[in-house]
């Protein structure tokens, strides 16, 4: 008779299984960080270094790490720093994400970071990493928040405007026009129209260059007034220079 062999063959693989449930790693791995630590500042240009371990009782599988200007709020159905992978809502300001495989009960990294000079003043950058093990289980998410800084620009830009000031029609378009400058590099540029109730009209626009001629077309508010015409012209080192212009609206 085979019939009781292979019941007793079932039941041991029964057995085994449930016993191998058991025994499922269910401890979550730990991560430490060496660099960046938390209030550390950075130059652009300078190269940083990364470094942390990873330990799990069993066995690691996977590591991700996100590192970006934390000025920037993530994007997502969690939108905040407990889901590392959504993505930042200014995807045009340097960001990183780098997902790295694991083996092993313990395992570290080193790797180095040439922060590029394009950075503009002082930015609050953060490190937010989290790791796997095989059965899934994640490590608390760790972050360290550090600065970097772009000292590499002392002198403002310089804007020349060509009109000032400018009289216009209510329903009309009127032409802001002039220069910006820099002896190393603009970065942006910004219009605000304000009158006695506020802010009427605003737009920013991004720089490249030394150069640029400025030709800003604006709609004319529907009320007859003074108003003023604020134009901040920025640098890639953070510097200002802001100019005005009187904006007659008959
Ligand atoms: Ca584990
Ligand atoms: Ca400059």
């Amino acid at each position: 008779m085979g019939c009781p062999k292979f019941v007793f063959l079932l039941v041991t693989l029964l057995s085994l299984s449930s016993c191998y449930r058991y025994n499922v790693d269910d401890t979550a791995p730990t991560v430490r960080i060496d660099s960046p630590f938390e209030g550390a500042s950075y130059r652009v240009g300078d190269t940083m270094r990364i470094e942390y371990r990873l330990s799990d009782d069993v066995e690691l599988a996977e590591v991700v790490f996100r590192m970006h200007n934390n000025t920037q709020v993530h994007l997502g159905p969690d939108a905040n720093i407990h889901d590392v992978t959504d993505i930042p809502t200014n995807v045009f300001i340097w960001d990183t994400l780098m997902t790295l495989n694991a083996f092993g009960t313990q395992s570290d990294y080193e790797m180095y970071w040439a922060i590029p000079t394009s950075l503009t003043g002082i930015i609050p950058f953060h490190f937010v990493i989290e790791a796997m093990d095989a059965s899934g289980n994640r490590s608390e998410l760790q972050e360290i928040n550090f600065n970097i800084f772009n000292d590499l620009d002392p002198n403002a830009p310089e804007i020349v405007l060509t009109t000032n000031p400018i009289t216009t029609f209510s329903g009309n378009t009127f032409v802001v026009l002039g220069d910006a400058s820099d002896q190393e590099a603009l970065n942006m540029i910004h219009f605000e129209l304000t009158g006695s109730d506020g802010t009427v009209f605003e737009i920013s626009r991004n720089l490249e260059g030394n150069d640029y001629s400025i030709a800003e077309f604006v709609p004319a508010p529907d009320v007859e007034a003074e108003y003023l015409m604020t134009i901040t012209v920025t640098d890639i080192g953070g510097n200002e220079t802001v100019e005005t212009v009187v904006v007659n609206v008959l």
